[in-house]
């Protein structure tokens, strides 16, 4: 009897919530909340774009949509707004509104100052993290858990990069190293002998080499090539957080 009760109170709970997910008017492979919430489909055509391709079949594939080319969620940019329609999906805006939150910042501009393109209130910021994997040589940036991108790194031979949870401190357009070379786009980490820079440069101005990166070499620094060190150099504020594993 008990068992009973429980499953009729599942079925209860379960079924509306279920029911709404699997309405598909067109028939399309989305499902209507998905049209009208994600994707911005239209939930009466199944082929939204008129493509020849099912809007459930572009999506799975990779395709836009809502973009009768042959271009990519990633590639594609609805309302124009700097943000790609893939972005949209993963930080939850509006890709038909260049201003989802309507504060009169547009959702692209947004993101890349770190703004939370859904709160509009100022100063609303999302949270910054960066991680490094050692074993893959990789560092990758996230906003609000959405991963912005990755670069290769070169990290300290015989694992003299410690693993851990860190932050970031100072940061210098150039540092100079004990070690008697130069660290371009230096970004200290708190507390810590190491930091993050650029490929460094002797004084005579050689530059060690780009085929480095991928393995570690530095006596315990995380180095980046010539163009992602001044993104990321750019980009990260004190104290944002460096997770090492
Ligand atoms: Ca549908
Ligand atoms: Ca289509
Ligand atoms: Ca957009
Ligand atoms: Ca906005």
């Amino acid at each position: 009897m008990k068992n009973l009760v429980i499953i009729v109170a599942i079925l209860f709970i379960a079924l509306p919530v279920f029911a709404s997910e699997i309405i598909d008017t067109d028939n399309d492979g989305l499902s209507d909340e998905q049209e009208i919430n994600i994707y911005k489909t239209d939930p009466q055509k199944a082929d939204t774009d008129s493509d020849g391709y099912n809007d459930g079949e572009e999506v799975k594939n990779n395709y836009s949509p809502l973009n009768p080319k042959k271009v990519k969620i990633k590639d594609n940019d609805y309302d124009n707004d700097g943000l790609s329609d893939e972005m949209e999906i993963k930080f939850k805006t509006d890709l038909t509104n260049p201003d989802t939150d309507g504060d009169g910042y547009k959702d692209g501009a947004e993101i890349a100052k770190g703004y939370n393109p859904l709160d509009s209130k100022l100063k609303a910021k999302l949270i910054k993290k960066i991680e490094i994997n050692l074993k893959q040589q990789k560092l990758s940036y996230f906003l609000s858990d959405v991963k912005l991108g990755e670069f290769l790194v070169s990290s300290g031979k015989n694992n003299s990069t410690p693993k851990g949870n860190f932050k970031t401190s100072n940061k210098s357009i150039k540092a100079w190293s004990s070690y008697g070379l130069w660290m371009p786009y230096w970004i200290g980490i708190e507390n810590q002998k190491f930091g993050i820079h650029e490929l460094p440069v002797w004084p005579n101005g050689y530059r060690e080499g780009q085929n480095h990166l991928g393995t570690p070499v530095s006596h315990g620094c995380i180095r980046l090539g010539i163009g992602s060190a001044k993104i990321i150099y750019d980009w990260v504020e004190k104290g944002t957080p460096v997770i090492i594993n």
